[in-house]
């Protein structure tokens, strides 16, 4: 089942169809959470190989009092892809927002998560919002407009093409007035062997999450996916500085739909995911090209992820 409603479900078919279609084919990343791929994602952090979350979330236990000091008490805490609204919530005894906007593409899972905030932090607005940021968005008018923290962690950053990246920044930029800001966590350049690993997990979990997107696209647009026809590809894209996932066909097939259809070859790929990383330099520099300064940044020993928080100029 989709989540989605009527006619943002029409959008997303024809953009599904539209990436099918193309000669080098590809779906969006936002294709992998479903009910399930969400589930699937949460499995993913906690995978062995899978640092990431991990390393973020040590980043935030060992610096957040240090942090906090670089953000004023209250204000509006906006999450950009809440999920299940647990990131935030560690933040709140350290920022004590007064309004919490969890945002997420994904509306049922917001929804039960920011019933049981409600309960427990009385004292905060809680306003959740299904909504896909992916493109051209605006925040509604139940969002405060002052002093707004934009929250934006798990490197989710990362899946855009740099100029979007950028795009995207300056958008959130234009809806931060004084006192607004961000904080932000990415992922970092590093040795290839470790990257290649976080995305070929042993327990094929992230298999199963890249493959799930088929389940979800024969569920919104009506494809003949058949998975066992499918093989997860992952690789570290040393010039263009990203992983790439992929879908390979392991025969020769036809996909089809509606009245249309698309014809793989055996070892044809569909694009599912590009997964960028950046040096802590290109990231502060991103920030600062989208109009945010006075820059702090958090890293691990071992500088394989960053926090930085940084406030619109
Ligand atoms: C949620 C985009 C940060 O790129 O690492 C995890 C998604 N894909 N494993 C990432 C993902 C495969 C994740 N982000």
């Amino acid at each position: 089942m989709s989540e989605l409603n009527s006619t943002s479900t029409e959008t997303a078919q024809q953009e599904m169809a539209a990436g099918l279609l193309r000669d080098h084919a590809s779906i969006s990343p936002k294709f992998f959470y479903n009910r399930l791929g969400s589930t699937l994602f949460e499995a993913i952090c906690s995978l062995p190989e899978y640092y990431l979350t991990r390393t973020e979330s040590a980043i935030f236990d060992r610096h957040l009092n240090d942090m906090s000091r670089t953000i004023a008490p209250g204000g509006t805490l906006i999450d950009l892809g809440a999920g299940n609204c647990a990131k935030a919530e560690r933040l709140f005894a350290h920022l004590h927002p007064d309004q919490y906007v969890p945002v997420d593409i994904s509306a049922s899972h917001l929804n039960d998560a920011a019933q049981r905030l409600r309960q427990r932090y009385p004292h905060i607005e809680v306003t959740p919002l299904g909504m896909d940021f992916s493109g051209q968005w605006q925040l509604p008018d139940q969002v405060r407009a002052d002093h707004r923290l934009f929250f934006y962690p798990g490197s989710s950053i990362g899946n855009f093409d740099p100029d979007a990246a950028l795009a995207f920044l300056k958008q959130i930029r234009n809806q931060s007035d004084t006192h607004g800001g961000i904080l932000i966590g990415a992922d970092l350049v590093k040795e290839s062997a470790v990257l290649n690993d976080a995305y070929n997990d042993s327990l094929g979990v992230t298999a199963a999450f890249n493959l799930n997107a088929l389940l979800h696209i024969n569920d919104l647009l009506g494809t003949d996916f058949d998975l066992t026809q499918w093989k997860h590809v992952a690789f570290f894209n040393q010039i263009k500085s990203r992983i790439e996932m992929h879908l390979e066909a392991r025969m020769d097939l036809t996909v089809k739909w509606d009245n249309q259809h698309r014809h793989f070859i055996r070892g044809e790929r569909i694009h599912t995911e590009s997964s960028y990383k950046y040096t802590l330099p290109q990231l502060l520099n991103l920030l600062e090209t989208a109009g945010f300064g006075c820059a702090h940044h958090w890293t691990d020993d071992a500088n394989w992820f960053a926090v930085v928080r940084a406030s619109a100029i």
